[in-house]
């Protein structure tokens, strides 16, 4: 179902918010001309004098403003474009004489008169930011369209074909034509051997090398040349009936050139001859106006050309399609700012609006790869989109989030979807159940679309769920009970345990009833979208091996075990269990009331490693507690330690009590120590040697287990 109208409103009012939040703030704004401030406004009293300890002392570290300057003035260069990078751009807009809805459904393309705001940015395939502006080389015909369906750039060139194919040797191009690697010559130029070279060894550049070494490399202004989309695109009409489409700049002024040897002085004398040529033209308010002129092809003629349209080596002859004109291009303002403009102006020929789609042209595909990542390195992050001069002028309703330098101000909670926080309705923005569409190259079908086994969803939650042991089971209703516990929203609850009435009735319904929730319905869940009732067979029912019960495991090394002592503690059998721990490789800790040392039964010194007040049963797999009538009873009147043992129980640790500390099970219904013996991981000892080499074993086997899943009543103890 696609973004429904309601949805689309109250995006847009929350845009609207947004906008009206911030102007509460511009309403307190004061106009920036005026006294010098720091960028955060605060009044510059001295610009010319750093802080000093006297007048011939050192700087102070408390001059911010100094430390600010210099730190930001250290940060002014980006990194150029890796090509195209030496260029200058203006603003204008495009003006559509000729509707075109019966090639496409762009919506700027099918209102005459309407005139959509662009930018263009011209530019020199080779040199870099620096150098000069008349030397031979391709030129780049960069355009965004600022359109009410978004932004859509034809980012093409001033000749119509290119000198790869295939993406995959644009790199290497690069690299042949820029300054060879060793010692950086020759700058902006593609005369040396590196790239005649990779030329002479790459045929398919040759139709491109015509180009390059005509007039055409050398205009005598960027308003006196053509430009080119130079790939075949693809228009699609509101019936989806499609078009190959060439575009064509034709400039009002003429095709004009420089003579190589004006060329070359041109960039002694002028290295910014064709950008003040252009900032000239536009400031005089001559301005610089082409023609957008369409090669319209119906797929079915595609084929008859007599050479492939999707080869990016190759024109199509207007003779053979004329080129319709449909609309002109008008640049009629300078920029403000270069930087802000020209340099952080970012195109991209996936940007495509609806009606407009690209086609199988490899290098094309390529370019489709290669944009994102540029622009994100070049302007510092993911956000560059939020940069003014490449913000589109229709609402922006992304959920992309964070960043850095965000600069759009988000509402609410909800960045993903589907979703229904926001309006309360269930929100899926998805292309439904379509058939695959035809690729535009008509061959292979496309589709966002899964194989029809991935609509099965719950057959393998079942699956988990029925091979799992009890006890996991109770941790998982335990676990969606507690998480649905602390939603907000009745409906979003209802939801879940709807869902879960498709994994198991008796699950959903401990869950529903935890939460409030009304009988869980299998129906209504597969009555939403994104649901499809497929359930696939598996041929077994359970898996044991998905247990966690029957992964044990080997060993005890590195388990934790709690020794809870007082003074008047008998060791006898503790020494037992630690000489068993110890070889095992787990830790024995001895906790008491206090760090130090308690006497022993015996009069021996014990040393404690950690106090009772300061630790919990929480960090231990296991507990003992020895025997010693005084131990027993400073214990029992130590509320730490009654917590710690009831609660190493509760947690199905095994608890491991000798002599009279069985006592201390009593609160659990426990002081009788065969039914104590009886509840799985309690281990009941005795202090007298000849039990020991038991006492041992029974207490290794249980800390084995890790776990004691089956005691009953455990929601009973207070712990
Ligand atoms: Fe580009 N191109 N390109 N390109 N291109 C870039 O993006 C790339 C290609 C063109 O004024 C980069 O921001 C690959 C053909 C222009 O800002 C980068 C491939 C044509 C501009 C990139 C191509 C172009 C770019 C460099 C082969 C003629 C400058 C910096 C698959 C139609 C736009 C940047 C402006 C910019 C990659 C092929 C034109 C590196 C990988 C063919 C005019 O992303």
């Amino acid at each position: 179902m696609p973004q429904s109208k309601q949805e689309s409103q109250r995006r847009a009012k929350a845009n609207e918010a947004a906008a009206a939040k911030l102007k509460q703030l511009e309403a307190f704004a004061e106009p920036s001309e005026g006294a010098l401030t720091t960028p955060d406004g605060i009044a510059v009293t001295d610009n010319h004098g750093s802080l000093r300890a006297g007048t011939r002392g050192p700087l102070l570290a408390e001059d911010f403003f100094l430390r600010d300057k210099l730190a930001h003035f250290e940060r002014e260069r980006i990194p150029e474009r890796v090509v195209w990078a030496r260029g200058a751009g203006a603003h204008g807009y495009f003006e559509l004489t000729r509707p075109l809805g019966e090639y496409t459904s762009a919506g700027f393309l099918n209102d005459a008169g309407v005139r959509t705001p662009v930018f263009v940015r011209f530019s020199n395939l080779t040199g870099s930011q620096g150098s000069a502006d008349t030397v031979r080389d391709m030129r780049g015909f960069a355009v965004k369209f600022y359109t009410r369906e978004g932004n859509w750039d034809l980012v093409g060139a001033n000749m119509p074909v290119f000198f790869v194919q295939d993406a995959m040797k644009f790199p290497d191009l690069v690299h042949a034509l820029k300054p060879e690697p060793h010692h950086g010559m020759p700058q902006a130029s593609s005369a040396h051997d590196t790239f005649w070279d990779f030329a002479s060894l790459m045929p398919e550049s040759t139709h491109a090398l015509m180009w390059l070494m005509s007039d055409r490399a050398l205009p005598r202004s960027w308003r006196m040349m053509d430009g080119f989309g130079v790939h075949a695109f693809r228009f699609v009409n509101a019936h989806g009936v499609p078009h190959f489409v060439k575009f064509h700049w034709k400039a009002r002024l003429g095709r004009h050139a420089l003579l190589q040897a004006e060329a070359r002085r041109i960039a002694g004398l002028d290295a910014d001859f064709l950008r003040r040529d252009l900032w000239d033209a536009i400031e005089q308010g001559c301005f610089p106006e082409w023609e957008l002129a369409l090669q319209l092809i119906p797929e079915a003629k595609a084929a008859s050309l007599g050479f492939d349209l999707l080869d990016p080596t190759k024109l199509v002859p207007e003779e053979l399609v004329p080129p319709l004109v449909v609309g002109k291009l008008v640049l009629n303002r300078n920029p403000d700012d270069f930087f802000a403009e020209s340099e952080q102006v970012a195109f991209h020929p996936g940007r495509l609006v609806p009606g407009i789609e690209f086609t199988g042209d490899p290098l094309l595909q390529g370019r489709l790869m290669s944009y994102t990542g540029s622009q994100m390195a070049r302007l510092g992050g993911p956000n560059y989109a939020q940069l003014p001069i490449n913000r589109p002028v229709c609402p922006v309703h992304a959920f992309h989030r964070d960043g850095a330098h965000r600069t759009a101000i988000g509402q609410g909670a909800v960045s993903y979807e589907p979703s229904s926080l926001a309006t309360g309705a269930e929100v899926r923005v998805d292309g439904g159940r379509e058939a695959p569409q035809p690729h535009a190259n008509g061959v292979e079908a496309r589709t966002r679309l899964r194989a029809n086994e991935f609509d099965d969803h719950f057959s393998q939650a079942s699956f988990f769920w029925n091979s799992v042991s009890p006890a996991e089971r109770d941790h998982i209703v335990g676990a969606f009970q507690h998480e649905l516990a602390q939603v907000r929203v009745p409906a979003i609850r209802q939801r879940v345990v709807d869902n879960l009435a498709h994994v198991d009735s008796r699950l959903a319904r401990k869950v529903a009833e935890a939460v409030g929730a009304a009988a869980p319905d299998a129906k209504a869940a597969a009555g939403r979208a994104g649901f499809r009732e497929l359930r696939l067979k598996l041929p077994i029912e359970t898996s044991p091996a998905l247990a966690m019960e029957n992964g044990n495991g080997h060993g005890i090394a590195t388990r934790r075990v709690a020794v809870l002592v007082a003074p008047g503690v008998e060791v006898g059998a503790l020494r037992a269990l630690q000489q068993a721990l110890e070889e095992a490789r787990a830790r024995c800790i001895l906790l008491a009331e206090r760090i130090g040392s308690v006497a022993t039964a015996a009069g021996q010194q014990l040393q404690v490693d950690e106090s009772l007040c300061s630790s919990a049963s929480v960090l231990f797999d296991a507990v003992i507690v020895p025997g010693g009538a005084a131990c027993v009873e400073a214990l029992a009147a130590n509320g730490h330690a009654m917590h710690f043992i009831h609660e190493a129980f509760k947690h199905g640790k095994t608890v491991c009590v000798i002599g009279d500390a069985l006592k201390l099970l009593e609160p659990l219904g426990l002081g009788d120590a065969q039914a104590a013996a009886a509840v799985a991981g309690v281990i009941v000892g005795r202090n007298d040697p000849p039990s020991r080499v038991q006492l041992v074993q029974d207490f290794l086997a249980a800390l084995a287990r890790h776990r004691h899943w089956t005691r009953a009543h455990l929601d009973r103890v207070a712990a």
